[in-house]
């Protein structure tokens, strides 16, 4: 609109400008000699693009409000394996001091070394006992053997000796079948509701037994 505006007052300013000058002329020169003025020229040539505004810049306006939080990201990669943590506590199995002191060193016969508390107890207990001096029931695998045994248990003796696997097939507890026998007359019988453990009888025989009736402990460490 003020473009339009200020167009129109120079044209109005331009035509009285004109005026002045032809009533100016018609004052001052001869009436032949002097013409009339022509009619206005065209438009001229468009003019150079101007300068930018000096006006002043906005100010910055306050921030935006906060968008709505992302998707949660996909699961990391599994941790590194810790370390093996310490031994645990196993007191209440492990064997006092005084309960190892009444173990008698037992007779020495190629490398074996058989060892007994003097106790007597279950299969199982026997079996744990051993497992808790790194020890395994004792295991005649021939008459030297046999007889180092029957020295060191002054009481019948369980052995390593099962047959919960098989019925009738006596195998050692750790593993294998027998390479030695040492059998009283009728036994194995498996007598009544069944008897897969061994006992070394003192005149140095065999019995299979209940492995829940109480007898000596005795184990073997390889020396
Ligand atoms: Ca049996
Ligand atoms: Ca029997």
């Amino acid at each position: 609109y003020s473009f339009f505006a200020s167009f129109f007052l120079i044209l109005a300013f331009k035509k009285y400008a004109d005026k002045e000058a032809l009533s100016e002329a018609q004052r001052t020169c001869p009436v032949v000699t002097c013409a009339l003025p022509g009619r206005d020229g065209r438009d001229g040539l468009k003019g150079e693009k101007g300068e930018p505004g000096q006006g002043l810049r906005g100010l910055q306006g306050p921030p935006g409000k906060v968008g709505p939080p992302g998707n949660t990201g996909a699961p990391g990669a599994p941790g590194l394996k810790g370390h093996k943590g310490d031994r645990g506590d196993s007191s209440g199995k492990e064997l006092t001091p005084a309960q190892l002191q009444t173990f008698s060193l037992g007779k020495k016969t190629g490398k074996k070394l058989y060892v007994s508390n003097g106790e007597k107890m279950s299969f199982s207990k026997v079996k744990a006992l051993c497992a808790e001096l790194q020890a395994t029931v004792a295991t005649p695998k021939s008459a030297e053997e046999n007889k180092a045994i029957q020295d060191v248990a002054k009481e019948e003796a369980f052995l390593g000796i099962t047959d919960k696997v098989t019925e009738g097939h006596f195998m050692y507890v750790t593993g294998g079948s027998l390479v030695y026998s040492n059998w009283r007359k009728n036994e194995p019988n498996n007598h009544g509701s069944g008897e897969d453990c061994v006992i070394l009888l003192q005149d140095g025989f065999w019995n299979d037994i209940s492995c829940e009736s109480s007898f000596l402990a005795v184990c073997e460490l390889p020396a």
